[in-house]
This record gives C-alpha cells, structure tokens and sequence, in this order.
C-alpha cells in the first residue's frame, strides 16, 4: 500500500520538487496550493513518471473554514496522511520596518505562521490516533538570521524553527516526528513574489552565486522523512557553499 503526503505549495519550487521526490519514493501525493491549473500539470506528470496516484486540491493556507473543510473531509483513501510537508510561504516587499507596507506582512504572517498552524492542526488528530507520522516545516535560514528588510518575513521564519520545537515537546510520548529544513538562497519563484512580479529585480539575486535548486532543498527534506522511524532530523539548515550567512555571500565577501 502507498504511503500519502500532503505537500502545501506544491505549484511551484520546493514544493513542487518535494511533490516530485516523494511520487518518486513511491508515495501518492496530496498536491495543494492556490493555482489549481498549475497542479493538475503536475498530477498528469507525475501520474504518468512515477505511476503513483496524485490529487491535486486548490486551496489557500490562510483561509481557515476551507482548511478545515477540506482536511476532514478528504476522499476515501486520503484520510490517513503519513507525511505533511509545510511549505506554502511567501515573502512579500524589503522595506525598512518604518517604511513597511501592512498589508504585505498581514499575507505573511497569515500565511507563513497562521496557514501552517491551521494545516498542522487539521493534519495532527489522525496522526496522533495512528500513533505516527512525520511533519517537514520549511523554515529558513531567515529564521536563525536577520538582514535590513528582512524584519517580518526573518520574524515568521523564526517563528516556524519555535513552532517546530514546540511541537516536538507536545508531541514527546509519540511516535510522530517534527522536522525543519531551513535553506539559504534557493533559486524559485521566491524572490519573484517578493518584488511584485519584477522578474528583472529577481533575476539580479541570484547573478554572480550558484544558489540551492529547489530540488536540493527536496533531498534533504528525503532524508529526513526517509530516516528510520527512531531518528529525528531536528533541523537542518542548507545553504549554498557561496553563501555563508543571510547578507555574506560570494558577491560581497570581500568588503568585509
Ligand atoms: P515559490 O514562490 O516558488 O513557491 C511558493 C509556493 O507557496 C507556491 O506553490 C505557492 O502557490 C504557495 N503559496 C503561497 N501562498 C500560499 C497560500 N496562501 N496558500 C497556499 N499556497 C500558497 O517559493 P519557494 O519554493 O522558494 O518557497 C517555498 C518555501 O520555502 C516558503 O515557505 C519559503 O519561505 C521557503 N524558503 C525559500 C527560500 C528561497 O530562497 N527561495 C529559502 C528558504 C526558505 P500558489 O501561489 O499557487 O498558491
Ligand atoms: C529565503 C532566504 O535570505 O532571501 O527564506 O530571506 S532569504
């Protein structure tokens, strides 16, 4: 019998190449993010290389009535999920804190630390009455970390390696495991959804350094779901070899 995994933002980078390892590992996937157009692409792809069954569900992270009407009633053969993949995030604008724009930290933080509060909680029950599980938060290496307007995004991150620490200790007594992955750079859609849409601005990011794939990122989120059931991948920060902390990187190490 397949395992099943319910990664969020699976319509594009880590989330995407997480959906992707894991149909690859023979588990069937629960694919859900906002643009459902986009997901069902990824069904018929993964469907067809992998032979696994994919259900592709639209669906908000910040909208709490929908998160809780889906997650409990989920098709017969999809209740009972052993892996769920907290990825959906996003950051939005670099302003200063003074200069910064509210609406922009309402979406972030509803989605980064609300939406993940409201899938782990519609998720936990099921787990916790089957005694096992494993749940991948993706943090960030901005949540060890800050930068000059990086101030609510930095915030949220953090929050998620505290989410995921808090969680293990509720959860002592079971079987089920808490895991955070916290990359640097990856080169997604990230840092286009950071600026608006500026392809051009985002592109500048990742000139002059090699940054993480998103499918480095799913590796390692592989290895940690793939330990034996004993082991515990706490957290694991990834970061590109030209970048060694949020503002060093190989682009301007030599002005310190
Ligand atoms: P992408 O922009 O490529 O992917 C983000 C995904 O999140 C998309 O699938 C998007 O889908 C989904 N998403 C955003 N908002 C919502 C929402 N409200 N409800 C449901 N899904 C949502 O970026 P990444 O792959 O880089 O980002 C994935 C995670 O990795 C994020 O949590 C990010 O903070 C984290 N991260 C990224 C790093 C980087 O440098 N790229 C580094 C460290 C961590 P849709 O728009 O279709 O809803
Ligand atoms: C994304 C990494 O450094 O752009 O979480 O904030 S960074």
């Amino acid at each position: 019998m397949h395992k099943i995994a319910l990664i969020t933002g699976a319509s594009s980078g880590i989330g995407k190449a997480t959906a992707e390892i894991l149909a690859k590992n023979g588990y069937n996937v629960i694919i859900s993010a906002r643009r459902l157009e986009r997901l069902i692409e990824i069904q018929k792809q993964l469907e067809e290389k992998y032979k696994v069954e994919v259900l592709p569900l639209k669906l908000d992270v910040r909208d709490r009535d929908a998160v809780e009407d889906y997650l409990s009633n989920l098709p017969d053969g999809w209740k009972e999920i052993d892996v769920l993949v907290n990825n959906a995030g996003l950051s939005k604008g670099l302003e200063k804190l003074q200069d910064g724009k509210i609406d922009n930290w309402e979406v972030m933080i509803d989605t980064n630390i609300k939406g993940l509060l409201y899938i782990t909680r519609a998720i936990l029950p099921s787990m916790i009455k089957r005694n096992s599980g494993t749940i991948v938060n993706i943090s960030s290496i901005a949540g060890h970390e800050t930068y000059p307007g990086g101030n609510v995004y930095c915030a949220t991150k953090s929050a998620v390696l505290h989410l995921s620490k808090a969680l293990r200790m509720d959860l002592v007594g079971t079987n089920i495991r808490v895991v955070s992955i916290d990359p640097g750079m990856v080169e997604t859609e990230f840092s286009i959804v950071r600026f608006d849409g500026d392809k051009e601005r985002a592109a500048k990011v990742y000139e002059g350094i090699t940054p993480l794939t998103a499918e480095d990122v799913a590796e390692a989120v592989w290895f940690a779901i793939s330990r034996p059931p004993h082991v515990t991948v706490e957290d694991m920060v990834l970061m590109p070899t030209q970048q060694a902390s949020v503002l060093l990187t190989v682009k301007n190490y030599k002005k310190f």
